[in-house]
C-alpha cells in the first residue's frame, strides 16, 4: 500500500493531475542533478533542497541573532537604522505604501556595509554579529553558485559559470533579510477582505526581482507559491532544509524559460513565524539579456537589455505585486 502524501505538499487539480512542490536531493548524481534543476525552475520556478552544505551552526547562530534582536523594545530596534532602503523596517514594505503584518531586518551583503550596520543592530556585539551573518551570506552564496551552475549545466550553456560569475562579483548587490513574523490573533471582521480565512497578509503577493533567493525559515507555516495554473500551494516550513525562487533577472537571463515565482506569506494566529532570505543579485552596472545559448532565430530575446540598476529602479517605483518585467519586454 502506498503512504498518503501529506496534503500540504502534495494537491490535486480538477483533473486529477498531482501538483507538488520538487524536492532537490543534492547528493545525487550530477548530471540527474542539472536536468532536475532546470525541471524545477521551469515547472514552478520554485524548489527544495536537501542534503545542502551550509553547516548547521551557521544557521542556528544566525537564528538566534535574529530571534534576540526581535525581542527587543520597539525603540531599541528603531535604533537600527530605518529600512531606506537597509536597517529595521515595522508593516511597511518598499517606498509606495505596501503593508504587511510583519517586521524586519533588511541588509545589504557587502562586508563593509554588514559592518557598519552591525554597530547599530548589535550595539553589544558587533563583531560577533557582522562574523555570524558574513559566515551565512558566504555559506548561501556557495550554495547558491552551485545551484546556478546545475542550472547552466542544465540548459546546456557552454560555460558553467556564466550565471554563477554574476553573483560571484565582489560588487554583487545581493541583500540579506530576516522576517520576523509576530501571531496574529483571530479577527471578528468578516468583512475585511485583506484577512483570508483567520490568516492575515504577513508579506504581499510578489515575484523577487533578483536571480535567485535562497529562503530557510523556523518551524512556522506560512509562505505560499502559486503554480502556473494560477492555485496557491502552502509550503511546508522545514528549518533544516533551504528553499529556493527563481528571481525576475533569471527569468530573463533565460529568455523566460524559467519562470519567477509569485509568492506571500500568510500569519500564523498562535506561533511566530521567523525566515531569512539570501536575494543573490548582480551588480549595479551589470547588464541583463538573455544568455546567447538561449536565443536564436526561433526563439528571439523577449527582453530589452537593462541594467540591474535600471531594473531596480523600475521595482522601486512600483507596487510590491506589480509585475515589473512586461516594461522590459520586446513586443
Ligand atoms: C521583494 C524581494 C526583497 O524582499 C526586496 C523587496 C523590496 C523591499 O522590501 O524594499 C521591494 C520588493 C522586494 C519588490 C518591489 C519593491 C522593492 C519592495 C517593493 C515595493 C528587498 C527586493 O529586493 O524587492
Amino acid at each position: 500500500m502506498v503512504a498518503p502524501s501529506p496534503t500540504s505538499m502534495m494537491l490535486r487539480t480538477k483533473k486529477t493531475k498531482a501538483v507538488g512542490i520538487p524536492t532537490i536531493d543534492l547528493s545525487m548524481e550530477r548530471s540527474q542533478l542539472s536536468e532536475l534543476v532546470v525541471k524545477a525552475c521551469e515547472e514552478y520556478g520554485f524548489f527544495k533542497v536537501v542534503n545542502h552544505c551550509v553547516p548547521k551552526e551557521v544557521i542556528s547562530r544566525l537564528e538566534e541573532e535574529g530571534t534576540e534582536f526581535f525581542s527587543k523594545t520597539s525603540f531599541e530596534k528603531h535604533q537600527a537604522g530605518t529600512s531606506t532602503p537597509f536597517g529595521y523596517g515595522c508593516k511597511n514594505i518598499g517606498p509606495n505604501g505596501d503593508m504587511g503584518d510583519l517586521e524586519y531586518l533588511l541588509l545589504h551583503t557587502n562586508p563593509n556595509s554588514i559592518s557598519e550596520r552591525s554597530k547599530t543592530i548589535a550595539k553589544d556585539h558587533p563583531i560577533k554579529f557582522s562574523c555570524i551573518i558574513n559566515d551565512y551570506v558566504e555559506a548561501v552564496k556557495e550554495l547558491t553558485c552551485e545551484i546556478l551552475e546545475l542550472a547552466a549545466e542544465g540548459l546546456w550553456v557552454p560555460d558553467k559559470s556564466s550565471l554563477s560569475n554574476i553573483i560571484q562579483d565582489v560588487h554583487s548587490d545581493s541583500l540579506l533579510r530576516i522576517n520576523h513574523y509576530p501571531p496574529v490573533k483571530k479577527s471578528n471582521d468578516n468583512w475585511d477582505p485583506s484577512k483570508l480565512q483567520n490568516n492575515t497578509i504577513g508579506f504581499g503577493e510578489h515575484s523577487d526581482p533578483q536571480i535567485l533567493t535562497i529562503l530557510r525559515s523556523n518551524n512556522v507555516g506560512g509562505l505560499q507559491i502559486s503554480t502556473q495554473h494560477g492555485l496557491w500551494l502552502p509550503v511546508p516550513p522545514d528549518p533544516n532544509e533551504f528553499y529556493v525562487m527563481v528571481g525576475d533577472a533569471l527569468q530573463v537571463l533565460t529568455n523566460g524559460r524559467f519562470v519567477s515565482v509569485r509568492h506571500r506569506v500568510l500569519t500564523n494566529t498562535t506561533k511566530p513565524r521567523m525566515s531569512m532570505m539570501y536575494f543573490a543579485a548582480p551588480p549595479l552596472n551589470w547588464w541583463i539579456s538573455p544568455l546567447s545559448k538561449m536565443v536564436t532565430a526561433h526563439n528571439p530575446s523577449l527582453y530589452k537589455p537593462f541594467t540591474w540598476a535600471q531594473y531596480k529602479q523600475a521595482a522601486y517605483a512600483l507596487r510590491l505585486g506589480d509585475t515589473r518585467l512586461d516594461q522590459f519586454m520586446r513586443i
